[in-house]
Formats: structure tokens, C-alpha cells, sequence
């Protein structure tokens, strides 16, 4: 079987930036210094295209390296010409809208405009049931047996090549992903709570691409650049040592 790269499997620390929070001044200076891989434009809540336009006007101005791509939540949000976009399927969802209902639909509307060779799907395995995404999509609480079937199944019966493990707002459970990516041998990002050097570590062995959100807003122990570092100097996860091997 030939196996292909994923988009994204050079990707070891990506930012995500909510269109609806400011970047604070302090925060566009460590993120030059922390160089992050991929930025990802996407959030929650009060999204609209103005805020995203916005948000691309200033990463353009302060951060022109990195490939930006962005985090559909709503189509009608859409910014043509990104380098990508991630298309999230929230596999513990309560709502078909999450899995493939609001999918079926922006397809129906949407048809022959949509650029698929520039799309990773992301199957959402949402574990912090407090955050915002989990209340939006419904998400619903698994034990971590479940969770792994949940993970086992994305890939056996949905074929999904991507598996983000999202914490959002929180430091989650970094037992049950080292598991989770013994379970998923595709592409597994891991995202919440990631504030300093030795969370970045922790979770960065255990999966192929760390998301930070929070962290740039907010003052944090160890900067973004350290925090950087510390995923990168991370031992590769398992399914970025499948892929070099190819
Ligand atoms: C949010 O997974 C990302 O969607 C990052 O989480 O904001 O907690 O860093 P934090």
C-alpha cells in the first residue's frame, strides 16, 4: 500500500487564531519568534467574513511566512484563495449537522466551487465537554474506552486520515493520548491548555501536530517561542515515523 503525506505532516506547531479575539501587539512579536508551521484561522463563536478578512489582513502584515488555512465553521465564511481549508466532522457529536449534515448542505450550495484537493477533514474527538465547541456541536461525554472506539472507528469505518483530539480550554488527558494514537495511525493533532514548556512536551510525543489557541491571548509562563521549541524538540509521534519511512 503506498501511503500518501498528509498536508500537514510537516506541521508540528500550529496557531489558531479566533476571528472574534484580538491578538494583543505583544503577542504578533512571539509569534514571529516562534515561527509557527501552519496558522489556522478559525473559532467558535460570533464568526462573520468581515472578522475573518480582518484577521488575514493582519497575519498578512505580521506574520507573511507561514501557510495560512482556515477552520470552516460556516461556509458563508469562506475566504477564497488560502493555502487550505480544514473541514471539521465532529465524530462525537449528538447532531448529524456536526458529522455531515452542515457538510451535505454547503456541498448542495456550494457544489463545483469547493477546492477539495485543498481540504484535510478533521474527525473532532471533543473531550472537554465544558468548552464551547463541545456545547455548540453537541458533543457528547465518553468514557476512555469509548473514546478509543470512537477514534478506531473514524479511521476503519470512515477512512478519516485526520484525528483532532481537542481539549479546548483545557489540558486534557495525555495517557489517553498516547492510546488514542496507538488506536489512529492517521494524522493526530492534539489541541487545549498548552501553556508551558513541559505541556508542549507532553503532548507533543503523543501526537503529530500541537494546536495552541489560548495561549496567545493570554500572558503565560513560558513564551510562544519556547513553547514552539518544546514541541518540536518532542520525539517524533508514531504515525510522523510511519510516514518518513515511505
Ligand atoms: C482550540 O485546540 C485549540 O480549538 C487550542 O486549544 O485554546 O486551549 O490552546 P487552546
Amino acid at each position: 500500500m503506498q501511503l500518501q503525506r498528509h498536508p500537514w505532516s510537516n506541521c508540528r506547531f500550529i496557531v489558531k487564531l479566533d476571528p472574534d479575539r484580538t491578538v494583543p501587539a505583544a503577542a504578533w512579536q512571539q509569534l514571529q519568534e516562534a515561527e509557527p508551521d501552519l496558522v489556522l484561522v478559525g473559532g467558535t463563536e460570533r464568526i462573520t467574513y468581515a472578522k475573518v478578512a480582518d484577521l488575514l489582513g493582519l497575519i498578512a502584515l505580521h506574520l507573511p511566512v507561514p501557510p495560512i488555512w482556515q477552520e470552516i465553521s460556516d461556509p458563508h465564511c469562506v475566504y477564497p484563495g488560502l493555502a487550505g481549508y480544514a473541514v471539521p466532522c465532529v465524530i462525537n457529536s449528538a447532531s448529524p449537522e456536526w458529522m455531515i449534515g452542515a457538510h451535505a448542505e454547503a456541498i448542495d450550495r456550494f457544489g463545483d466551487l469547493i477546492p477539495w484537493q485543498s481540504i484535510v477533514v478533521e474527525g473532532y474527538l471533543i473531550l472537554n465537554p465544558d468548552a464551547a465547541v463541545a456545547k455548540l456541536t453537541n458533543a457528547i461525554p465518553l468514557p476512555d474506552s469509548l473514546a478509543l472506539a470512537y477514534a478506531q472507528a473514524a479511521q476503519t469505518i470512515w477512512n478519516l486520515q485526520t484525528l483532532y483530539v481537542e481539549y479546548s480550554g483545557r489540558w486534557g488527558d495525555i495517557e489517553l493520548l498516547h492510546k488514542l494514537s496507538e488506536r489512529f495511525r492517521g494524522h493526530l493533532i492534539y489541541g487545549g491548555g498548552v501553556d508551558s514548556v513541559e505541556r508542549a512536551s507532553a503532548c507533543a510525543s503523543g501526537s503529530d501536530s500541537v494546536i495552541i489557541g489560548n495561549a496567545v491571548y493570554e500572558t503565560q509562563r513560558d513564551s510562544l517561542a519556547e513553547l514552539a521549541t518544546a514541541i518540536r524538540s518532542a520525539a517524533p509521534s508514531r504515525s510522523a515515523r510511519l510516514l518518513s519511512e515511505v
